[in-house]
């Protein structure tokens, strides 16, 4: 089988690593190239003809699905397919699989944590930056894979079939990349498609799910509901982190004892403990793991206490929905916006900006979509440009109690490499200010 290879970032090498290691042919394109990229990708604009005389076609993630060489391909009869579907092919273990808006790197890896004390442990990977088709590379790969996946991946997966799957959210993002919001709840919820009889799957609670959730039970799929309060299965309350034990019998973690702080983030604490149990991970071993997880860089995290005031870096809230919960869980903020909007409208944040933002500090290169929701909600704004210039000004903000909190709603790489770098320079220029 021959195979093209399109777009050669981590997936793409991983793809072409994987293939030659088997002996199969492939060749590898690339538009734009890069450092990284060894003398055999062929660089430059993709040409449907050339692609056309391969069995296959394997096209990254971050290539849109409706690009007119993929239509092209399309109308040949081409067959285009993902590294999901390629690790599909060769994986005989169980697959657990997390996807959502927001949160999934979060219970992913919290998970991986936890099944790596099951026997044989677990494989790690997919859109959490460890390919897939790498998990592949051991000897012997670990009996159970757990992926995160996005819509991308999930948009151009053929058949995945997991034994456990959760979706955490379905909120605004990639509006760049998918035609309309339908298709991207459609790439989401391809995740459960093939689930049958004896299968888990996790869902919010919310009408939205419903349908969903009834469906999958006449299939015979066994589904849990988590969210914010008691009617859930698993979840949170004002006072406790919740899920069930393997006997189906309540578990509870007292909120006070979590490092985690918001509805949002604990309701995913409480999903990886579920996925934990059903998997017979020892009640004691979750306990640990969810007092004991201190989340992942940039996500909600307090990373000074400079000036009597908290700052928090939640540099991975790239679409409103992220900053809006991180505003809920800290309550009233001086907020540091702005960046690429992916095509999202940071309006939606009206209620939330009236409600619990007492400043706004501006930054990114394109500023008009947040100026417009600063001068909608009638709070203090400033147009800032850079991280150091808001953090300079946040620290000039006359009410001290009130924490700074880096939740951009946007993406960083209009002025960044990615989030981590756009969170790592607020907190120099937090360390700068002392
Ligand atoms: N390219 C083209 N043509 C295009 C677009 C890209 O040739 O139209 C080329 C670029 O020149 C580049 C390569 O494709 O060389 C990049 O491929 P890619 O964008 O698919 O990125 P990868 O490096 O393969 O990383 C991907 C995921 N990236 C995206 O989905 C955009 C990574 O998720 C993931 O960790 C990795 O596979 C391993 O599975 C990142 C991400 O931002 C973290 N994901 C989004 C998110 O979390 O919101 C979905």
């Amino acid at each position: 089988m021959s195979t093209a290879i399109l777009g050669m970032g981590v997936t793409g090498q991983s793809i072409a690593r994987f293939l030659r290691a088997r002996g199969e042919l492939c060749a590898t394109f690339d538009e734009q190239g890069g450092k990284s990229m060894t003398a055999d990708v062929q660089i430059g604009p993709l040409d449907a003809k050339k692609l056309a005389a391969f069995d296959r076609v394997a096209v990254s993630p971050g290539i849109s699905w409706h690009h007119p060489v993929l239509d092209q391909l399309r109308a040949a009869e081409v067959r285009l397919c993902s590294d999901l579907d390629i690790f599909l092919e060769s994986y005989q273990g169980e697959l657990l699989a997390i996807t959502g808006t927001n949160g999934k790197t979060s219970v992913t890896h919290l998970l991986g944590v936890l099944l790596e004390t099951a026997a044989g442990g677990v494989g790690v990977g997919g859109n959490i930056g460890q390919p897939m088709l790498d998990l592949l590379s051991e000897i012997h790969p670990s009996p159970r894979a757990l992926l995160e996946l996005s819509s991308f991946q999930l948009q151009r997966c053929h058949e995945a079939h997991p034994k456990w799957a959760a979706l955490l959210n379905i909120q605004s993002d990639h509006a760049d990349m998918h035609a309309d919001p339908e298709e991207y709840r459609a790439s989401k919820l391809r995740l459960f498609a093939h689930q049958s009889e004896g299968d888990t799957a996790v869902l919010p609670v919310g009408d939205s799910f419903d349908d969903l959730a009834a469906n999958l039970k006449q299939r015979g799929v066994r589904v849990r509901r988590f969210g914010y309060g008691n009617h859930a299965d698993i979840g949170s309350t004002d006072t406790d982190l919740f899920w069930q034990d393997g006997a189906g019998v309540r578990c509870t973690v007292p909120l006070a004892e979590l490092h985690l702080i918001g509805s949002h983030q604990q309701c995913n604490l409480a999903v990886a403990a579920q996925a934990a149990a059903d998997c017979g991970i020892h009640e004691a071993v979750i306990r640990e793991g969810v007092t004991s997880f201190r989340g992942l860089p940039h996500r909600l995290q307090l990373v000074s206490s400079h000036g009597g005031r908290d700052w928090f870096d939640d540099s991975k809230a790239t679409n409103p929905d992220a900053a809006a919960a991180a505003m809920a869980a800290l309550g009233s903020v001086v907020w540091v916006c702005g960046g690429v909007t992916k095509g999202l409208d940071p309006m939606v944040l009206l209620d939330s900006v009236r409600r619990h933002v007492h400043s706004m500090l501006i930054i990114g290169k394109k500023q008009a979509p947040f100026v417009a929701l600063a001068k909608a909600s009638g709070v203090p704004w400033s147009k800032l440009g850079t991280i150091k210039k808001a953090v300079l000004k946040a620290s000039q903000v006359q009410d001290s109690l009130l924490p700074v909190l880096l939740s951009p709603a946007a993406a960083s790489f209009d002025q960044f490499a990615n989030y981590a770098a756009r969170g790592d320079a607020f907190k120099q220029a937090i360390e700068a200010l002392k």
